[in-house]
């Protein structure tokens, strides 16, 4: 396949203003007429090139005269037609069948419904266009279609008229008055009900919102709601945004590659990003529709008023925009949970990525399959990108800054170094090194050592870095990198401020006066910056700073650093002192200045696949038993702590209040700890919190904690979790996702048999990434010695490659990280994704991300 190179990029040959569509829609034959005005950009006398995929053109009119077939012609699926003037109207005509459309792009069906996924290049399978984001249009839409089917038309902008047909038929017609590039165009046709409120905008206008569903889902909409409401109501106060138009949809489908998409004014979402209620969604899920629903309108301004020029320039818009939801979904529940849990997701999911063979810059270079860019690089890379720069601008600059970057670039396809500059003149700073973060990979390690002279009372703080090679790019410049940074008083437990310091060179020194005694560094505070940082910190520093750091993130890092210490000491067969890990636990369990939610995100052990990174060689065998056994030791020390907990946490009733959540979230936590432990009541307390919970946080949890062990309680809960939620696919979703990511001795066949079970089904993603996509990210399991992990999720890739090749594609990565593990598992693992490569028919989106995994 082709590879696109950002150093290639040219402005379009021609633009198209406006686009009229009509759409005659029906699912086995849903014919389309494009009415382009189209324009010559730049004194050139190239063709017009109409992108299409897999469309053959029924008709193709210029000015409105038919055009024979000789007339035009067709190169790698794009119509090309040669024109002699400035400006032309074309009209094209093509016929598809959503009802076969299993990649899920372009218009497909779902459920009963007709919609739209466009982003990336989903467009070109609807219609003839030059499906590049550069270029912006005005679109109005007329959809017909059988009005008993599809009594529900919508597409993007404002309704502006609709009337009935002959035959049972209807049609609507939408004008979106914005000017946006295709891949932001949607429809949805289909039987829906709708959650219809309002929303009064800062300057006075009433938009008027709906979030369409099947009917008997309705009841499980008010929380989108009321996350749409708050969204609006924060971008106004916190960046001054308005919304644009006098109607905003959100549609629910249940067929859908990621989480959700924000074409203009019709957001179309999967549903597990929309329906929640208490006996089907966890705190976890509530926060997930807060959070996606918010991205997804945030959007309007950063993303869709201002758009990206090219797909290089991805994060622009996904890394701006996941920092704004983080930063919306931190003030609407704690800082510093949000916090933590994002960063948690950052090292889980980035930093493998970045140091695996698919390690890519914010901003690629190169790619074969544009959709295999949608990661964690761009979206939550590109976020802490952001994040620096708020923090060495300030709030007020930065503000500056991002009203600057929307008032210059409203109704463009910007560029990421627009959004830097933007931030240089309003934020009025030098970014010159600080571009860097945008072209260069890995992530850097920090070594920061901190040494005290007692007669002259100066600390002195020794800093390196280093960025590691990634594919491409061997050398690395060092980096911009902020670093907040305090230092405390051992006896008082206090410190004399908060520094942030530019760390700019490959090694620097930074002194600090007036201190009698050696001081304890906390560095990187709130995880200013997104490096790994390695200090000389003893186990009683990381006990100080675990006990007294007043930085939410910095006191957690402490005792999750404290717990990896002993962990990885153990892997390694060293003496390890795990009783400093329990008085830690103890202290931090019982300080009752702390929130409940904070407790119980610190005192969880680090994850296997982390504890994995922090290793040369991965051994996933050893890491089990070895945080196994710390589990079980905490559980068992402090047994009477745990059970005390999991009764005084027991609610009466249920709350969404962060206080409900958090008391939630430490009973779960307690129950887990003390089924760890072993004592022989352990699975019927759970069995107990199972089946009395009035939420599914809470049977949820009780029923992942069961499916860690063998107990009899195991197979009852599973059993009565399946008949009771057969019926409603997203919580049916947890009851695959459970077992697959469980700490199961047969999870490796117990994964095979559900892949034959009559639920799993791979026309439907999310099932999909609740079996195999949870699997592939449990380490233990996966990573089965015998190889049968690698051979199920490889067998699945090639399975559904067939049909999806963008979901297909997303299962690859676990594969790549082969070189992370011993020789036995690399070579079976390298083994299937030659496998894979063998597939005839492989698609680009596999195959880009298999081959690279094999260099
Ligand atoms: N912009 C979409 C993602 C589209 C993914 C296409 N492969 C959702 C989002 O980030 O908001
Ligand atoms: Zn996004």
């Amino acid at each position: 396949p082709a590879i696109i190179r950002r150093s290639d990029y040219r402005p379009p040959d021609w633009l198209v203003p406006d686009i009229t569509l009509d759409f005659d829609l029906d699912p086995a034959a849903t014919r389309i007429r494009g009415m382009l005005a189209v324009r010559r950009n730049g004194d050139h006398d190239r063709p017009l090139r109409l992108d299409g995929d897999r469309l053959v053109p029924l008709e193709v009119k210029v000015d409105g005269q038919l055009l024979d077939t000789g007339q035009w012609s067709m190169e790698a699926g794009a119509l090309l037609i040669p024109l002699t003037g400035e400006s032309h109207s074309i009209e094209t005509l093509v016929e598809i069948a959503p009802e076969g459309n299993s990649k899920l792009m372009g218009l497909y069906a779902s459920g009963g419904l007709l919609c739209t996924q466009c982003e990336a290049e989903g467009f070109r399978r609807i219609t003839f266009f030059p499906d590049r984001p550069d270029v912006l249009s005005r679109y109005s839409v007329r959809m017909a279609a059988d009005k008993a089917r599809y009594p529900i038309l919508l597409a993007n902008g404002d309704p502006v008229d609709q009337g009935d047909l002959p035959d049972g038929r209807h049609w609507a017609r939408w004008n979106d008055p914005f000017p946006k590039p295709c891949y932001l165009f949607a429809l949805v046709a289909g039987d829906l009900a709708c959650n219809a409120d309002r929303f009064v905008t800062m300057s006075g206008r009433e938009v008027k919102l709906g979030i369409w569903v099947k009917e008997a889902d309705l009841p499980r909409t008010a929380h989108a709601m009321q996350a749409l409401k708050n969204s609006m109501a924060w971008d106004e106060r916190v960046y001054g945004r308005e919304y644009d138009l006098d109607v905003f949809n959100i549609v629910a489908v249940a067929d859908f590659n990621f989480g959700a998409m924000e074409n203009k004014g019709l957001n179309i979402f999967n549903s597990r990003y929309i329906l929640a209620d208490p006996e089907t969604a966890t705190d976890i899920d509530y926060d997930g529709v807060e959070g996606v629903v918010a991205h997804e309108y945030f959007h309007n301004w950063s993303g869709n008023r201002v758009t990206c020029r090219d797909w290089f320039q991805l994060s622009l818009k996904e890394g701006f925009t996941v920092f704004r939801d983080q930063s919306f979904s931190a003030d609407m529940g704690s800082h510093a949970v949000k916090r933590i849990e994002d960063v948690r997701i950052l090292r889980a999911a980035q930093f493998q990525e970045d140091s695996g063979p698919l390690a890519h810059p914010i901003r690629p270079e190169s790619y074969m399959e544009i959709s295999n860019f949608y990661t964690a690089t761009i979206y939550n890379k590109g976020a802490e990108v952001i994040r620096m720069m708020a923090l060495m601008l300030g709030p007020e600059r930065f503000r500056k800054g991002t009203d600057l970057y929307f008032e210059r670039h409203d109704g463009q396809a910007a560029t990421c170094e627009d959004f830097v500059q933007a931030m240089e003149e309003g934020g009025e700073i030098d970014l010159g090194q600080f571009r860097l973060w945008y072209e260069q990979a890995g992530t850097p390690r920090v070594r920061a050592s901190l040494s005290h002279d007692p007669a002259t009372g100066i600390a002195e703080l020794a800093l390196e870095q280093a960025v590691p090679a990634t594919p491409g790019q061997p050398d690395k410049q060092p980096m911009a990198i902020p670093l907040r940074v305090a230092l405390f008083d051992r006896a008082s437990g206090t410190h004399h401020g908060d520094e942030l310091l530019m760390l700019t060179e490959a090694s620097e020194r930074f002194s600090f006066k007036g201190f009698t005694d050696a001081p304890v560094l906390s560095i990187n505070r709130g995880f200013s910056a997104p490096v790994i940082v390695e200090t000389n910190h003893d186990q009683a520093d990381l006990a100080f700073l675990s006990a007294h750091d007043d930085d939410p993130f910095a006191r957690y890092e402490a005792m999750q650093q404290l717990m990896v210490n002993v962990l990885i000491g153990k892997i390694g067969g060293h003496a390890v002192d795990e009783a400093a890990v329990i008085a830690a636990v103890r202290h931090t369990v019982t300080d009752p200045a702390l929130d409940p939610a904070f407790i119980a995100e610190t005192i969880r052990l680090p994850s296997e696949a982390y504890l994995g990174d922090q290793m040369r060689v991965v051994d996933p065998d050893a890491i089990h038993a070895a945080r196994d056994g710390l589990q079980q030791r905490i559980g068992a020390e402090l047994e009477p702590l745990w059970r005390d907990i999991h009764a005084k946490t027991k609610a009466n009733g249920f709350s969404l209040s962060s206080t409900a959540k958090g008391a939630r979230k430490l009973r779960n936590t307690a129950l887990h700890y003390l089924v760890a432990s072993g004592v022989v009541d352990g699975p019927a307390v759970a069995y107990a919190q199972f089946d009395e919970a009035d939420n599914m946080t809470e049977r949820q949890a009780a029923l992942a904690t069961l499916a860690n062990g063998t107990s009899a309680e195991r197979e009852a809960a599973l059993d009565i979790f399946y008949n009771r939620y057969r019926d409603d696919a997203l919580t049916l979703d947890k009851w695959f996702q459970t077992q697959a990511f469980a700490f199961y001795p047969e999870t490796v066949d117990l994964v095979e048999e559900l892949g034959r079970h009559r639920d799993f089904t791979m026309t439907n993603p999310n099932r999909v990434r609740s079996l195999y996509g949870a699997f592939a990210g449990n380490q233990w399991a996966f990573h089965h010695k015998s190889g049968k992990g690698y051979r199920l999720v490889a067998d699945c890739i090639i399975a559904l490659d067939k049909l999806n090749p963008q979901t297909a594609a997303r299962l690859v990565p676990p594969l790549g990280r082969w070189r992370r593990f011993d020789d036995m598992r690399g070579a079976m693992m390298r083994a299937e994704l030659q496998h894979i490569l063998a597939e005839p028919g492989l698609s680009k989106d596999v195959t880009e991300q298999a081959s690279k995994s094999l260099e």
